[in-house]
């Protein structure tokens, strides 16, 4: 029986593949986060669970014995709040990448799936709101989000090397935005959709009929539901396709757009938007260009933006009405 080392099982994605091979697979599973197992947000006690920093190679030796395939999800990441104001711990997350790719070549595994992100892309691309779609090529020149997407970009070329000197098989997804239900929602690292249901649930339970919305809403994205982007995962991890790609959704809209869509989900009248100006935006526009990836995977996401968060927002009603919940509340790097 083959054997999955899922690094970053007890976060967002990382947990949700869990989940995935626990339900469907013939694959012996082993997991690790750097979190306590009470704060990992889907634990499945049945399996091989550490706690543990892979920043130490010590760690990474002893998780990846006798692992045939490894899905790397760990890294210090968060939404714009956290990303622009933690550059040094997000740039740390090298490490992690470093070590287990070293660990993977020590211990003979087979194959390495890194996870990687639309942060890598070229900031000059995205000046403008309803930008074109990033092109994977588009990376280049190199001029990242400053911290988080150095580290990406710096990680995808160690795994590019690691396969050109090393020949282990690497598989390298960018993901664009990625939300669902069992991820963070509030805490400094929540990601936009996450972060905007809540203040909606909020406005709503409190009947106080505003939110607060960083930057003046005019900024665009594209976010990518979390089945999706398991599906497009696997479909990457069993391609033969090595080079980065795009996973992310082309239903481009701008956060006043998803707003609306949220309280229309609510069922609360139009709140009034308090746009904080002077808080972390990132890039004035974001979308992912889709062509490589439907060519090589003959993958594209499903669910429509309104559709997700409708289960995103269902959740994150549930949890915040929960009384003791710890979830979306870990802030230890
Ligand atoms: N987090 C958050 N919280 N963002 C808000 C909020 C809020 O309450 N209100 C408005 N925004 C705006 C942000 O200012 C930003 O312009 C936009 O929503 C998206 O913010 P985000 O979801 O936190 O993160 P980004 O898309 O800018 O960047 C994320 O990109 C991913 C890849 O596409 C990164 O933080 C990484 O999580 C990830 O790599």
């Amino acid at each position: 029986m083959k054997k999955i080392l899922i690094c970053g099982a007890g976060g967002f994605i990382g947990g949700h593949l869990v989940s995935h091979f626990t339900k469907n697979t013939d694959f012996k599973i082993v997991c690790a986060d750097i979190k306590p197992l009470n704060f990992w947000f889907q634990l499945n006690d049945q399996l091989k669970n550490y706690s543990c920093d892979l920043k130490d190679f010590d760690n990474a030796l002893e998780v990846t014995q006798d692992v045939d395939y490894i899905y790397n999800f760990a890294c210090n990441m968060g939404g714009m709040g956290f990303i622009e104001n933690n550059k040094a711990e997000c740039m740390l997350s090298v490490l992690v990448n470093t070590n287990l790719l070293r660990a993977a070549h020590q211990n003979k595994c087979k194959k390495y799936f890194f996870s990687s992100s639309a942060c890598v892309y070229n900031a000059s691309k995205q000046n403008d709101t309803f930008i074109k779609g990033l092109k994977e090529s588009d990376a280049y020149p190199a001029d990242p989000e400053d911290g988080y997407g150095w580290e990406k970009l710096f990680s995808e070329r160690m795994c590019r090397h690691f396969m050109e000197d090393y020949g282990i098989e690497v598989r390298v997804a960018r993901y664009h935005n990625i939300y669902g239900p069992y991820g963070t929602y509030d805490g400094g690292r929540e990601k936009a959709p996450a972060a905007l249901c809540r203040k909606v649930i909020k406005a709503k339970n409190n009947k106080d009929n505003k939110i607060e919305v960083w930057g003046d809403g005019k900024q665009t994205r594209t976010f990518l539901y979390i089945d999706d982007c398991i599906e497009g995962t696997l479909r990457l991890f069993e391609s033969d396709y090595s080079d980065p790609v795009n996973i992310g959704s082309d239903e481009q809209v701008s956060i006043n757009q998803m707003i609306e869509i949220i309280e229309s989900i609510s069922g609360t009248e139009k709140l009034e938007r308090i746009y904080q100006l002077d808080k972390p935006k990132g890039v004035r526009g974001r979308s992912s260009n889709n062509d490589l990836v439907k060519k090589v995977l003959n993958w594209s996401f499903k669910t429509k933006l309104k559709d997700g968060l409708k289960k995103t927002y269902d959740w994150i009603y549930v949890e915040t009405n929960k009384r003791g919940s710890n979830l979306g509340k870990y802030t230890k790097s």
